[in-house]
């Protein structure tokens, strides 16, 4: 096992992190910026090296700082969180280069994700459905005609190098192609430096379902149920869930066997999720994979008794996976929501100091928190203030559970997304389980207490 494990991330999953090695007995060290002096997971953990300025770049994306740190406390592990450096090839062939545990893939699999055509193309060979559209990138605006054409409007344009929501173009017409093609191609330039893009079939409506999966070095691969990730807002998830309300034992069974030959063909280490888009005919398209930890991972922890965290620390040291698929069982409904400072009218970061931070204790809720009383929220990191997550028997006492919960917490000083969260649990259609990407745009008149644009986002 490790010696020692430095944690190269901030907030509440480097707290989550921490409370990992505490339990396995590892000793732990966390970074931090001139930003983040009192912050919470400095403030909690054993021991703390300061590693820059506020902006990330100067700081949690410094990876020759990062490593230095690594190797001047005796460090033998490093644990990248999610964002920052996780999914930097780069930073994993240099922690392999300077003798210094990775934990999570290898470099190989970060990078081969990371170009989405090359993981369409690798899914496409793995056997796995993926979205009909352009085999690899476009090369012109003529070449991107005849695809479109091919594959009948409305298309999406995305970004190759993207991800995410950056780039992506909905063309519903012909007409419609040149202007979105060039504007594809730019933001792809601007926002990855590869002005790549490729096409797919548009599917309507879908809902976004994730399949978790976990490799072990001796080829173990095996996949922990699904999340439904349907509610969003500007291509970031608020509220995650698993099981989801969609998927049977047919759909999970389909989309896992997917997911896992996905990881297998590529020789996947640690956690891994798989996002699929599902049509309303439940069929499922692959959509990326994401070679990281991810933010909702609670609500999976919750409903297999995994920990997800212990899990990726003892694979990256070499030991094999604690469960068999054979054994993996889903128990129970798990319902995580995102708390975000925020101005709920245009969804940008509110900033400034936490007067008041009163989280629920409660026996079936769950507070993976990054904040306490006395924080600043600043511009320079994600609002990501805590997740709540919910254990019920049944979908409907986790969101009875939710609502309790989210009732209870005091925050001052900041605008949050409270009320927004509370609201989307109370409507019919959430609790029904009829969920979709367009879930808040759709029902924003509710939910926003304001007019519902209803346009369609596209050209
Ligand atoms: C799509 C799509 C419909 N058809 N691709 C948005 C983020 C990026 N990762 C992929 N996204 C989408 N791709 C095809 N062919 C609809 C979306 C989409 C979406 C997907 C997941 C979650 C939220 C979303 C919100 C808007 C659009």
């Amino acid at each position: 096992m490790f010696k020692k494990i430095l944690i190269a991330n901030r907030g509440e999953i480097a707290v989550r992190i921490l409370k990992a090695c505490r339990e396995l007995g590892i000793p732990a060290a966390t970074v931090y910026s001139e930003a983040d002096r009192e912050a919470l997971h400095v403030v909690s953990s054993p021991e703390a090296h300061l590693i820059g300025p506020a902006p990330a770049l100067k700081s949690y994306l410094n990876m020759a700082e990062i490593i230095r740190v690594a190797r001047s406390c005796g460090a033998d592990a490093i644990h990248p969180g999610y964002g920052f450096l996780a999914e930097n090839a780069g930073f994993a062939g240099a922690c392999a280069g300077a003798g210094i545990a990775f934990i999570g893939p290898g470099p190989e699999a970060i990078a081969q994700m990371g170009l989405k055509v090359q993981s369409r193309r690798l899914a496409r060979e793995a056997g796995v459905p993926v979205v009909p559209g352009s085999g690899g990138a476009l090369e012109t605006l003529a070449e991107a005609r005849a695809q479109a054409s091919r594959l009948g409007y409305p298309v999406m344009l995305k970004a190759s190098a993207g991800g995410g929501g950056i780039g992506l173009q909905l063309v519903l017409r012909e007409e419609n192609l040149e202007r979105a093609y060039k504007t594809c191609r730019e933001r792809a330039a601007a926002g990855f430096g590869n002005p790549g893009v490729y096409l797919e079939k548009y599917i309507a409506r879908p809902r976004h379902v994730e399949i978790q999966v976990f490799a072990d070095k001796q080829g173990n691969v095996i996949y922990l149920g699904e999340r439904e990730c349907s509610v969003q807002r500007r291509h970031q998830k608020i509220m995650e869930e698993s099981p989801s309300p969609l998927a049977d034992d047919v759909l999970r069974a389909r989309m896992g066997e997917d997911a896992v030959r996905l990881a297998g063909s590529i020789g996947y280490l640690g956690a891994g999720t798989v996002e699929f888009l599902v049509d309303d005919a439940k069929n499922h398209y692959f959509l990326e994979m994401n070679t990281r930890l991810q933010v909702e991972h609670p609500v999976t922890e919750t409903v297999t008794g995994i920990d997800l965290v212990i899990e990726q620390i003892r694979v990256a040291a070499g030991c094999p996976l604690s469960v068999r698929q054979e054994d993996v069982k889903i128990k129970g409904h798990s319902l995580e929501c995102r708390l975000y400072a925020e101005d709920p009218s245009n969804f940008r970061p509110s900033t400034g100091v936490l007067e008041e931070a009163r989280f629920p204790a409660a026996e079936k809720i769950r507070v993976d928190r990054g904040v306490q009383r006395g924080y600043r929220v600043t511009p320079y990191y994600d609002s990501l203030l805590a997740k709540v997550i919910s254990r019920g028997d049944t979908r409907e006492e986790s969101l009875d559970l939710m609502r309790d919960a989210l009732k209870e917490i005091k925050i001052t000083g900041v605008k949050t997304n409270i009320d927004l969260l509370i609201k989307v649990i109370a409507h019919p259609e959430f609790r029904k389980g009829n969920l979709s990407t367009d879930f808040i745009e759709r029902f924003a008149g509710c939910l926003l207490g304001r007019a519902s644009s209803g346009k369609a986002v596209g050209n």
